[in-house]
């Protein structure tokens, strides 16, 4: 069976504001496998939403959103990291934003090498991700805050809602000087104030923003690859895109893992993904 296209994606590229894509990539996984198959099921439960957002007052489908379907299924991480880079450069050079569908953590840095240099990466996720290598592999998706940090620098790379990482990570964090905002913090503070500091420290007005669905509480979104209690909860990654709408330039979904869920995580995964063409759509006046 052909996996449908997102819901309301019915532009053609060249007609498009917004280019979605998947990567059912899940190679480099080390707990629970099979976010290879979460673009199928993202796209599948985009169909249980209205086309009216409610809460907007206006319509999905005024925003032309095409689906690329999805990159194929490549072997070695080096060869996703390609495809996948050449596949959202493709996207970038048509002035279209990339929204990109995963697969597991690794694609993230594979879409930020095709920005330029002078964006800032937020995340949202449980970890860190900031091993300079995992199980041999540079590539990996515990790695993805640092290849990130490769290319825009490591002083524009802030992940929200951290709650684990390795006395390895820390080590490295301090020395290289990463910074991150805890869940705790953003408990604390709320997710307003902890997304305006992530904003400070990042210093750059285009973000690109890399959703690790772990970072939403598994009580939430249990159909995860790495579950990790007293996580964020949904209505706060909701805020979190309103308020970063007017700078994103790109986006990725990432780490469900169906064979773990009842199909509310691919659910919230979707929703999420029509929360971010809204907010963008709104934000550049284009609905
Ligand atoms: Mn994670």
């Amino acid at each position: 069976m052909v996996a449908p296209r997102f819901a309301d994606a019915h532009a053609k590229l060249e007609d498009a504001r917004i280019a979605l894509f998947g990567v059912p990539y899940d190679r480099t996984c080390s707990f629970r496998g099979g976010s290879r198959y979460a673009p199928r099921a993202i796209r599948q439960a985009s169909y249980n939403f209205e086309s009216y957002m409610m809460d907007h007052g206006r319509n999905l489908a005024d925003i032309p959103v095409a689906d690329l379907g999805d990159t194929p299924s490549f072997g070695a991480s080096t060869e996703m990291v390609e495809g996948v880079t050449k596949m959202a450069s493709d996207v970038v050079r048509a002035g279209k934003v990339p929204i990109v569908l995963g697969g597991e953590h690794s694609l993230a840095p594979a879409v930020v090498r095709a920005l330029p240099k002078d964006v800032a990466v937020l995340g949202v996720d449980a970890h860190l991700d900031f091993r300079d290598s995992y199980l041999d592999d540079k590539w990996s998706h515990a790695c993805s805050a640092r290849r990130c940090a490769d290319h825009v620098g490591v002083e524009h790379v802030v992940y929200m809602g951290v709650r684990s990482f390795s006395e390895e990570e820390r080590e490295d964090l301090a020395r290289l000087g990463l910074s991150f905002v805890s869940v705790y913090d953003i408990h604390e503070d709320g997710i307003v104030r902890a997304a305006e500091r992530a904003l400070k420290t990042v210093d750059r007005d285009k973000v690109y923003l890399t959703i690790d669905i772990d970072g939403v509480d598994p009580a939430y979104a249990p159909g995860v690859g790495n579950p990790e209690p007293f996580g964020l909860a949904p209505l706060q990654v909701k805020r979190l895109l309103g308020i970063l709408a007017p700078h994103l330039v790109g986006m990725d979904l990432n780490e469900v893992s169906p064979a773990w869920d009842h199909g509310q995580t691919s659910l919230l995964a979707a929703r999420l993904v029509r929360e971010a063409i809204m907010a963008i759509g709104e934000a550049r006046s284009w609905v």
